[in-house]
């Protein structure tokens, strides 16, 4: 995307009500090829530095890369978004110099591979355990607990059973006592469950960002965001009553 179209599609999330933007430069998604440090910078700084000039919404880096974390914070960004939960060499020092909130996600394999074979004993003990590890390395770190948010990484070398099962479960994981953020827009489970295609998945990922909020979650990453945030006041409604 060229970055005006980019900053359309940031302002247009911001007066949808969005919280938290999250930009990134190296796709994830299933069988994607990687990016080299210059090219996420290309993509992300200029695009950072224009959405912290015009607004004051949290802006979250969405990279494994501690170079490119760290310039997206000097450019503006207030949070970290890694799907490989700061495994990468050197992301779990550089985060913790930074002290701003990260979110950890959990992910089996890396995005070439993860969907070929995902295997677990028991998908949500064995992502709990994940979590309490990482927890107790990121604090070992220097990052403080409260500035540590989880996500169990929906669809990342995951089944859509896989999916189900963390989804029914999500309470489960408030034990860790970490804000959950889930991520199910548009994901592919909803293309296994119902056959949909992409542009064809709102009413779908309404229906699950309305579970996760009554199961747990804290914060959703959603494409929609007018939408997703009246299902998810409601279902907080329901949840707090
Ligand atoms: C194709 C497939 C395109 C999958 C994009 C995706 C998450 C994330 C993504 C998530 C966190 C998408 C995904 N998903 N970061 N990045 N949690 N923390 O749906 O679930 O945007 S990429």
């Amino acid at each position: 995307m060229q970055i005006e179209a980019a900053l359309d599609q940031a302002r247009r999330l911001i007066k949808e009500g969005a919280a938290i933007i999250d930009v990134g430069g190296e796709s994830t998604r299933p069988a994607a090829e990687e990016v080299t440090v210059q090219q996420e910078l290309d993509r992300v700084i200029p695009l950072i530095e224009k959405i912290a000039k015009e607004t004051s919404i949290i802006i979250s880096i969405d990279t494994s890369k501690p170079q490119v974390m760290y310039e997206a914070i000097s450019a503006g960004a207030k949070m970290i978004n890694d799907v490989r939960s700061l495994q990468t060499e050197n992301a779990l020092a550089i985060s913790a110099s930074l002290q701003l909130p990260v979110c950890i996600m959990h992910m089996q394999g890396q995005p070439k591979t993860m969907q070929l074979q995902p295997s677990y004993n028991n998908i949500v003990t064995d992502i709990y355990n994940f979590f309490q590890q990482r927890i107790e390395q990121c604090i070992a770190a220097g990052i403080k607990k409260k500035d540590i948010i989880i996500d169990p990484g929906f669809g990342f070398g995951k089944t859509v059973e896989h999916n189900l099962t963390l989804l029914r479960r999500l309470d489960y994981f408030k034990q860790l006592a970490c804000p959950i953020l889930a991520g199910l827009s548009r994901k592919s489970m909803i293309k296994q469950l119902l056959n949909l295609p992409v542009d064809k998945r709102l009413n779908a990922s309404l229906a699950l960002a309305t579970i996760a909020t009554m199961n747990g979650a804290d914060i959703i990453r959603t494409h929609d965001v007018a939408e997703t945030r009246e299902a998810c006041q409601i279902a907080a409604y329901v949840r707090d009553f």
